[in-house]
């Protein structure tokens, strides 16, 4: 097939990957947004290679003209999460959006890969606006944590240096390395409640901060600046003394001060 080709035939993959991206990290901001702990930690995405995608093929035998049928992965997105808990919620985020529909679900945390790799894979259709008109297309989304992804990259590059023929000592500690990473996930899964709390009150903390602050600067533009002068050494005072209560008042007060000059807080 001729390189033009391929760009074209990549070009609504690429757009579903960027359009894909742009929806998951616009649901971690809208979870901050409501001082709400996001499931998702971060994501990325990728169009799958022209060799890699000629690679998949030649091993499954998949005939050119079937290739945007079998070949699932062509789009892919990639969804890091901090406790395993979380992976469940994604999908199940996933499960009830009217944009995607699941084709088809992978879950090698249940059966996890003879290499130890452990992911949640779903396949999904989804479609994007071209020049041409709607076009639907498949797309794969791969849910782990973080201690999963990091023990995938290593791996992942490891297969590519002994290209299928990796010593088995290297394989050992794979294995062994995939144990610990097990291991990892269910201690932090034993204190996911601390840390989730203590992400929410630094996370409700900074918001509350950057509310305070845009309204303080709102009020710069309608009330002499020996008032706003007060306000800020106040809000300096009561931040100092990291007391978050007495923040949550003074956010509060500010707040009724603010509509009193009919100025919007946020
Ligand atoms: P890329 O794009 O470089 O990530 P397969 O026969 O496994 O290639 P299939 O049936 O589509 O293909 O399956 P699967 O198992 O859902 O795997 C698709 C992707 O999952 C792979 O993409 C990897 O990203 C990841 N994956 C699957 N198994 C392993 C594994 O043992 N180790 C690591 N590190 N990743 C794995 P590709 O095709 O490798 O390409």
């Amino acid at each position: 097939m001729e390189i033009q080709l391929w760009r074209n035939i990549l070009c609504p993959y690429e757009l579903a990957v960027r359009e894909l991206v742009v929806k998951f990290e616009h649901l971690i901001d809208e979870h901050h947004r409501h001082d709400m702990y996001s499931p998702i930690e971060s994501v990325s995405g990728r169009v799958k290679s022209v060799s890699s995608i000629l690679e998949k093929m030649q091993r499954k035998s998949i005939p050119l003209e079937r290739m945007e049928e079998e070949v699932e992965d062509i789009a892919g997105v990639r969804i890091i999460c901090q406790f395993e808990e979380d992976i469940e919620t994604v999908a199940s985020i996933i499960a009830g959006r009217q944009d995607m529909q699941i084709k088809s679900e992978k879950d090698y945390l249940k059966h996890i890969k003879q290499s130890g790799y452990r992911s949640y894979h779903l396949i999904i259709y989804y479609t994007v606006e071209t020049l041409e008109g709607p076009k639907r297309l498949q797309a794969e989304i791969q849910i782990r944590t973080m201690a999963m992804n990091f023990w995938a990259t290593i791996e992942h590059s490891l297969q590519y240096k002994y290209k299928g023929d990796m010593p088995p000592h290297v394989t050992d500690r794979l294995s062994k390395a995939a144990d610990a990473i097990i291991s990892l996930d269910q201690e932090m899964s034993a204190v996911r409640s601390e840390i989730m709390d203590a992400q929410n009150s630094s996370l409700m903390q900074s918001n509350i901060v950057r509310d305070i602050l845009t309204c303080i600067e709102n009020l710069y533009k309608v009330t002499s600046q020996r008032e706003v002068m007060k306000i800020q050494d106040e809000f300096l005072r009561i931040y100092a003394t990291k007391d978050f209560e007495q923040l949550q008042r003074f956010h509060r007060q500010l707040d009724i001060i603010a509509e009193g000059y009919h100025v919007q807080a946020v």
